[in-house]
């Protein structure tokens, strides 16, 4: 068994040297703006709007609600240009959604991979309210040979890396089956509140179970195609590599990885001797539901089982807390926590280098003080 290094573990105490917005928020860039949830503050279930990450790739899309149609077109029976006074129209519903960036994480790996250098908190969990895209959907009428359903915003920029290429808006596709499931979501309002200009006003897709790529923000139009989409946000970027015959492939990345994080103690945290410690955090996973949720005082050599509080819900992460019996002298210990789903799925202990930048769930353990 090999454990994180302990670079790997430092690197958790450097995530928390960072600036921070008048809301709070760790500002990972300025300009385009990437905003981190300081996760040691996690108390609650439901993530309130300004305290939500965000991840933007470009400058936010000013969208005037009276003149923004949905486009839906491409291998449909009937195109539609739908308005938001339209969507209201059509039922609703409403479902609490963890959204976790596929980079979340990243600042604590060792080497450094690029991107933005989120800690902790690129992950966030509210309740969303919108129209399924099942619904638009039918409305248009699939043709026969419909293949994937892209999803694209009004926000447009220069792709990165990419200096040739010139400006792209951002798009990502999902397979039929995906966007025809009932808990995907067109959602205009953001727990409870007209859904903010930072998370995709007036309307964005709310994929659950699916890593935040896939909530495309600001949506002007819906496209569906024949033939798989390659579009750069699922080719040049956003990849893990996979084996198929020995071969190494790309593929979009897809669904969440189950995870857990502890919120409480912080990395580099002092904690008092003999005493009693609330060890606190939340754990997710993708199309399931978790199962377990495990902590270990000894650098994950030995585990204990975690208290999941609250009732399971689909597609929301789940709080957890473990009283943590701190031991009698003075020292350093290593904490920490993994999470097994419903379909017996486990965090691993070693990363896989295949997952490049992204889909980072492996055990991190984090260093604490007791004195
Ligand atoms: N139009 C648009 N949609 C987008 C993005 C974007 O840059 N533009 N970023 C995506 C990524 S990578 C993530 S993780 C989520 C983040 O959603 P949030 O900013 O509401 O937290 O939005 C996704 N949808
Ligand atoms: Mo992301």
């Amino acid at each position: 068994m090999v454990l994180p290094s302990p670079a790997f573990v430092r690197g958790i105490a450097r995530a928390g040297n960072v600036e921070t917005s008048s809301a709070g928020m760790i500002v990972r860039q300025r300009s385009p703006e990437n905003l981190e949830f300081p996760f040691h503050t996690l108390e609650r279930w439901i993530t309130p709007n300004d305290r939500f990450y965000v991840r933007n790739h470009f400058a936010v899309p000013n969208l005037d609600p009276r003149a923004w149609r949905l486009r839906v077109e491409g291998a449909v029976r009937q195109a539609l240009q739908i308005s938001a006074e339209d969507l209201r129209r059509l039922p609703s519903r409403t479902v609490t959604v963890t959204l976790e960036c596929a980079g979340n994480g990243r600042c604590l790996l060792n080497p450094a991979v690029r991107g933005v250098q989120w800690g902790l908190g690129a992950v966030s969990n509210a309740e969303w309210t919108g129209v399924p895209l099942a619904a638009v959907l039918e409305r248009a009428g699939l043709r026969d040979g419909a293949v994937d359903v892209v999803l694209e915003g009004a926000d447009t920029g220069p792709a990165p890396n990419e200096p040739t290429l010139g400006t792209i808006p951002f798009a990502r596709s999902l397979p039929l089956a995906k966007a025809r499931s009932p808990e995907v979501l067109l959602a205009c309002r953001m727990n409870g509140a007209d859904l903010p200009l930072a998370h995709g006003f007036p309307l964005r897709a709310v994929v659950p179970g699916w890593y935040g790529v896939a909530s495309v923000k600001w949506l002007t139009r819906v496209v569906v195609t024949d033939r798989p989409f390659a579009g750069f946000w699922q080719t040049l970027d956003y990849t893990v590599v996979e084996r198929n015959r020995g071969l190494p492939v790309l593929a979009p990345i897809t669904e969440m990885q189950v995870k857990a994080e502890i919120a409480r103690p912080r990395a580099g945290e002092a904690v008092p001797p003999n005493a009693s410690f609330r060890v606190f955090g939340a754990a997710w996973t993708g199309e399931s539901e978790i199962a377990r949720v495990e902590v270990s005082t000894d650098g994950a050599r030995t585990w204990t089982a975690a208290r999941l509080l609250g009732e399971p819900v689909r597609f929301a992460w789940r709080l957890w807390e473990y009283p943590w019996q701190t031991p009698a002298g003075p020292g350093r210990v290593r904490l920490a926590v993994r999470a097994t789903d419903a379909r017996g799925r486990t965090q691993p202990l070693e990363r896989d280098g295949g997952r490049r930048n992204y889909m980072i769930n492996h055990v991190a353990p984090v260093e604490v003080e007791v004195r």
